[in-house]
């Protein structure tokens, strides 16, 4: 019988804490968040086959050590949960429904293992990548909260892209997957929300329309403004396109809101955080920090290059007055021209917030 952690009713969902988060460019598999809507399941990898169907010319049945004998690929890539700062938007703005992440549901590691596009050129998908056609990704090793099984999908065009990099990843960070990030194999999907890297994957499908799981149709979706209860979303969720490609993006992690630092006149005050880059188009080259409410901006420093699908972690030297009124700000550009905005769109389900990042509340510890 296999072994599951956690269950349907309690699944593992927890973030890492603010120091760790963004302690190493690389985050290591100690220091990750783990989102699950379902209990983790403990694969067998000898005996796992991943199975490739739907619209192909060749019904496909890989085992792990096949996928492991093909060109492997690598790819530095952030991998974030839509809910990600879902804490801010709530407390910012207005109540929403989800898990209260604040800014740690997201990580930035090295993965590698085979492109899906490798995969589908073994497979020979009979549709075009025109007209909605999707790949559909699926787990069926547990129930969900809200489905028999976890999917997603990605467009056709997306998945046939070497330039993506779409990945059934093997190894994380060089190591082998743990049964916490999907072994023996998962997808990653670089740009996208984390929704569609679907852990411990069964079955990768083509087919001429989305995956018709709840997690693909009625959740990870923005909800117009108006939309401000689950009854109401009801209605909704079939007329709104499922997220896709993530927003650009930037926090300040440390010091905290509401933390007492030492006087930064007398000791410099460093001031740190993340930025995310805009679906394909990065990497962050740019983030700036206001202390006056968004009226003058300046560079923060970005000690280790990004790439296109990577985050940055970036650094201010603070070396002002701190007052009660003290705010500071940060926002981030790509590559693409993508310049961070100061309002987040509020939506019921709280995913994709992207408002500047802010750090308010700071004391003057008594000398
Ligand atoms: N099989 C399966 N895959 C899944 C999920 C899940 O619940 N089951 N959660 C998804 C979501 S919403 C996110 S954000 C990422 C989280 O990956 P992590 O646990 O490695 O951080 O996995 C995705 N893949
Ligand atoms: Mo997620």
């Amino acid at each position: 019988m296999p072994q599951f952690d956690g269950s349907v009713e309690k699944p593992l969902n927890r973030e890492p804490s603010p120091e760790s988060l963004v302690e190493k460019f690389i985050t290591d598999n100690k220091h990750v968040y783990d989102r699950n809507h379902g209990p983790i399941p403990h694969i067998d990898g000898e005996t796992h086959l991943v199975r490739v169907d739907g619209a192909v010319g060749h019904v496909l049945e890989l085992p792990i050590a096949y996928l492991n004998s093909l060109p492997q690929h690598t790819v530095v890539a952030a991998l974030q949960c839509a809910g990600n700062r879902r804490h801010t938007m709530r407390t910012k703005e207005k109540e929403v429904w989800g898990i209260d992440w604040r800014n740690g549901a997201v990580m930035n590691a090295e993965w590698s293992g085979v492109l899906l596009s490798t995969v589908l050129a073994q497979a020979q998908p009979t549709l075009c990548p025109v007209e909605g056609a999707h790949v559909a990704f699926s787990c069926y090793q547990t129930p969900t909260q809200d489905d028999g099984y976890y999917g997603g999908s990605i467009p056709l065009s997306r998945a046939l892209d070497p330039e993506m990099e779409v990945l059934l990843a093997l190894r994380m960070n060089g190591k082998p997957l743990t049964p916490e990030r999907g072994y023996p194999v998962r997808v990653v999907v670089p740009g996208v929300a984390g929704a569609r890297a679907v852990k411990w994957l069964d079955r990768i499908t083509v087919q001429r329309q989305e995956s018709s799981n709840a997690y693909q149709q009625r959740d990870y979706k923005i909800l117009p403004p108006q939309v401000e209860s689950k009854e109401q979303a009801a209605g909704w969720w079939h007329r709104l396109p499922s997220l896709l490609e993530m927003p650009i993006n930037s926090v300040i992690v440390w010091p905290e809101s509401g933390a007492e630092v030492a006087d930064p006149r007398v000791a410099p005050l460093m001031v740190s955080g993340y930025a995310l880059p805009q679906g394909s188009v990065g990497p962050v080259v740019r983030v700036e920090v206001s202390t006056d409410g968004g009226g003058k901006w300046m560079d923060a420093e970005i000690p280790t290059e990004g790439t296109r699908w990577s985050w940055v972690l970036w650094q201010f030297e603070y070396t002002g007055e701190i007052t009660e009124q003290t705010t500071f700000l940060c926002r981030a550009t790509d590559r693409g021209g993508n310049t961070q905005v100061a309002g987040g769109q509020w939506n019921l389900r709280g995913v994709a917030y992207n408002a500047y990042g802010e750090l308010t509340g700071l004391k003057v510890k008594k000398a």
